[in-house]
């Protein structure tokens, strides 16, 4: 019998205070129509990209016994949908959930969430990018920032990145495995723009989508672009499409959270664009290059 709506096993963490990960992913997922289910990695006080002297509760040694009683009730997913892991063990259990709930016409998501602005996340080391090199191979999608699309390819991070290096960057890190590659937070020609890069190794597309940049550092658009690319995808979109509103819906919660005056690292004002998410897309911004 074919589901009344999609749905996604969100492998993320849960942090409490700041807006990211399993904060931003049920939100908009869920306005889009998704049905999420969490598969927590860790659950702490905030995110570790700002504030000190975090609450990390790891949930390493339930993640098996919890993924088991999924397996009993015989749980089905659309899509899995994984982002920020608490350790480098969490990959070897992520993906031997990934190996026994895969299934025809399922969508394999992996956002490898190591780090941004050139630096690693201060909770992960380096095993943590040599473990996500070999598991980023099993998804359909990644959807790696500049930071960590340099992690995966052992390169150096640069702030300004020729366009053409990131086609070639686009398709080394298919070679990984996945189909399609994003790449998001590339600056663009000028200053005062940024964005994101496509690749599809099946028809060997690149694609890109120019976006005005704003001047903030808001932790959490990435988890929130890559929910918008997931729920647009689930709902029929093509590729560029689903690029146009992840990039559009961003553009639109950074610009409604900018003009406040509060500490960045709470996060885009989620609460106040949701309802952006499902108008129409009337020009799409993206284009094949
Ligand atoms: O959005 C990325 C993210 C997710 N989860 C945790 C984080 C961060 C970024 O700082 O710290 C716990």
């Amino acid at each position: 019998m074919k589901r009344v709506s999609p749905r996604v096993a969100a492998v993320h963490d849960l942090s409490g205070f700041g807006r990211v990960s399993l904060s931003m992913v049920i939100p908009i997922l869920t306005t889009m129509g998704v049905q999420v289910c969490p598969l927590p990695t860790a659950v702490l006080s905030t995110h570790t990209g700002g504030y000190e002297g975090y609450k990390f509760i790891d949930l390493t040694e339930h993640l098996e016994e919890y993924i088991a009683h999924w397996a009993a009730i015989g749980a089905e997913f659309d899509c899995i949908y994984s982002g920020y892991l608490g350790s480098p063990k969490q990959i070897g259990i992520i993906t031997d959930f990934i190996n026994a709930f895969r299934r025809d016409e399922q969508l394999i998501v992996i956002d490898p969430v190591m780090g941004d602005n050139g630096k690693l996340y201060s909770s992960f080391d380096n095993t943590m990018v040599t473990e996500m090199k070999k598991f980023v191979g099993l998804a359909d999608i990644i959807t790696p920032n500049l930071t960590e699309a340099a992690l995966l390819l052992d390169t150096a991070y640069r702030e300004q990145v020729e366009h053409q290096l990131i086609k070639e960057w686009l398709t080394n890190l298919a070679a990984l495995g996945p189909r399609t590659v994003v790449i998001t937070g590339v600056p663009g020609d000028t200053p005062d723009m940024t964005c994101v890069f496509a690749y599809n190794s099946l028809d060997q597309r690149f694609w890109k989508v120019d976006c005005c940049y704003i001047p903030a550092h808001f932790p959490g658009t990435g988890d929130g672009f890559t929910s918008v690319l997931v729920g647009s995808l689930l709902g029929g979109d093509s590729l560029p499409i689903a690029l146009d509103r992840a990039v559009q819906f961003i553009l639109s919660a950074i610009r409604a959270s900018y003009g406040y005056r509060y500490p960045q690292r709470e996060g885009v004002l989620l609460e106040r664009v949701l309802g952006n998410l499902n108008l129409p897309v009337l020009i799409s911004t993206s284009q094949a290059i």
